[in-house]
């Protein structure tokens, strides 16, 4: 027998996997150790970025996910958790408000981005340049509005990948 039918039993049964050391595949150098929740992996780089477009392709090219996209407020509080965990202050999610001050869709499928749990005072749009969205590590992993590309604002990113879309 091997091992991989109960592997996804495993998956199916158990609502939190904490995967380093059990799925190999996605224990990537580049990357925090990823945590699998319902179908969907989350890892984050141990690189930053300054831009979201090299964030979003890095993420792409490590693992063939995404920025993370809120949904739901159950996956919005499994990703808090896991920036929370990594204490690192800046962290990309998916969502911009470019087009509409306020208004955050989805950069990679225009979908309405509208759960959040707010870092006090935020969004702010500080200097009228804040159109992307990151999680605070240091902040209980809650939401913050950062811009997309300033040089001197650098951030890690947490990648989604639908475990689905493999099959
Ligand atoms: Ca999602
Ligand atoms: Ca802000």
């Amino acid at each position: 027998m091997s091992v991989s039918p109960f592997a996804l039993i495993l998956l199916s049964a158990i609502k939190v996997i904490w995967v380093t050391g059990f799925q190999e595949s996605f224990d990537m150098p580049e990357a925090y150790p990823s945590i699998v929740v319902f179908d969907k992996i989350y890892y984050i780089s141990k690189v930053k970025f300054v831009s979201y477009t090299e964030a979003s392709k890095w993420c792409s090219e490590n693992g063939g996910g995404y920025p993370a996209e809120i949904d739901t407020a159950e996956e919005l509080a499994v990703i808090e958790q896991y920036a929370y965990s990594t204490n690192l202050r800046r962290i990309f999610i998916a969502g911009t408000d470019a087009k509409k001050d306020g208004i955050f869709l989805s950069q990679r499928t225009g979908v309405f981005i509208h759960i959040f749990n707010w870092v006090n005072g935020e969004p702010n749009n500080n200097g009228r340049v804040e159109d992307c969205l990151e999680l605070n590590g240091s902040r209980e992993g809650r939401v913050n509005d950062t811009p997309c590309n300033r040089a001197s604002i650098s951030h890690n990113v947490l990648c989604e990948l639908d475990l689905r879309m493999l099959k």
